[in-house]
């Protein structure tokens, strides 16, 4: 098969991640007898760099022209402590997730078994867990008005959903949950936002289309706290933009890591594969990020863009046997991790791609 890929490292370990992302893709083509071609192009803190700009047009124009793209992450912090700053790099992921319509953004919450001690929460409270998250990512407080009054002293964001808006995201988490435990948890704060109570009345009108779904709706604070207490319990979660941001991050501790999780933004047009994780400009530099979360955003790309569910399988057991080997990042080490099983992200990177 013939297939186009863009990748976009971003800034930070984005870079670093991506890179091995990258060669597991091309491997795969190797393997698989697949042509894969590439291109790249530049988005947040370097794009703004280069052109004063965090989505240049030409990055827009080169993901709409693509089968796929393999994304790392955004963000630089001299931003962090510059409120003052107009032009950020997250405007540029925003801007993408808007004018691509990726309104769906799948995150898997898969733990390896290797990885039950990784963990801060007991291994008979998270063997077995598997959470399939969906986070409505065009809409909510992230896209609503923003801005000042009062002399910069007064701010606000409004947060807004429409029907339609959720009814799209919620069909899709039926969806999916039909062909897992068909178990359906939505998440909302219905007893405080008017933006909730629209979600479950319109998540509640499609029950009926799915009655082979069993529907939960929970609010935000206790699904926070059923997350730790009993993740077993989850099956599929769909839930708001910020809510879903915020959860996905307390659920990377059921994986182990942050350096766990890919994603899957999907919906009217290319879909975007990448960690949830950002720039983590604390570590970049120093070789030692875990890029086993781009790893598995490839194996989405395969799977959800490309229909290449062996393809993506193989990924995934390359990953797994890498953990069985005993062989780890330094964030998903634990106290019984020999030294010389600590790698950096290149040399996983590699043993990854011998086991592909
Ligand atoms: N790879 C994800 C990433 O770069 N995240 C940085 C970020 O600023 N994300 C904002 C958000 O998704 O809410």
């Amino acid at each position: 098969m013939k297939k186009h890929i863009l990748i976009v490292p971003g800034d930070g370990i984005g870079q670093e991640v991506t890179a091995v992302g990258k060669k597991v893709l091309e491997k795969i083509a190797e393997k698989f007898n697949h042509e894969f071609t590439y291109d790249e192009a530049l988005i947040g803190h370097e794009a703004i760099e280069a052109t004063g700009n965090p989505l240049p047009d030409e990055t827009l124009e080169k993901m709409r022209a693509s089968d796929a793209v393999l994304f790392g992450a955004v963000g630089h912090p001299k931003y962090d402590n510059d409120p003052s700053a107009k032009v950020r790099p997250e405007q540029g992921l925003l801007k993408m997730r808007k004018e691509l319509g990726l309104y769906a953004n799948l995150r898997p919450i898969k733990l390896f078994d290797e990885l039950l001690s990784a963990s801060s929460i007991k291994p008979e409270i998270l063997q077995g867990s598997d959470i399939l998250f969906f986070r409505e990512l065009t809409g909510d407080i992230y896209f609503g008005e923003k801005g000042r009054k009062d002399d910069g002293n007064y701010a606000y964001d409004i947060a807004a959903y429409s029907k339609y808006e959720v009814e799209r995201i919620a069909r899709r988490a039926f969806e999916a949950a039909r062909t897992r435990r068909k178990k359906l948890c939505s998440v909302d704060k219905a007893n405080v936002l008017e933006t909730s109570r629209l979600w479950r009345e319109v998540v509640q009108a499609l029950a009926p289309e799915y009655p082979d779904v069993e529907v939960e709706h929970l609010f935000v604070d206790a699904a926070a706290m059923m997350l730790i207490k009993n993740p077993k319990r989850f099956d599929v979660v769909v839930t708001a933009n910020l809510f879903g941001d915020i959860l996905t991050d307390e659920a990377s501790q059921i994986a182990g890591s942050m350096g766990m999780l890919a994603s899957a933004s999907v919906g009217d047009s290319t879909g975007v594969y990448e960690p949830i994780h950002g720039s983590a400009h604390d570590i970049t530099g120093q070789g030692v990020a875990n890029p086993m979360a781009s790893v598995l955003s490839a194996a989405l790309l395969l799977d959800i863009s490309f229909g290449m569910k062996q393809e993506a399988e193989a990924v995934i057991a390359a990953v797994d046997q890498v953990l069985k080997a005993g062989f780890r990042t330094g964030d998903i080490a634990d106290a019984s991790t020999p030294k010389d099983m600590i790698l950096g992200t290149e040399a996983i990177g590699e043993e990854i791609l011998r086991r592909l």
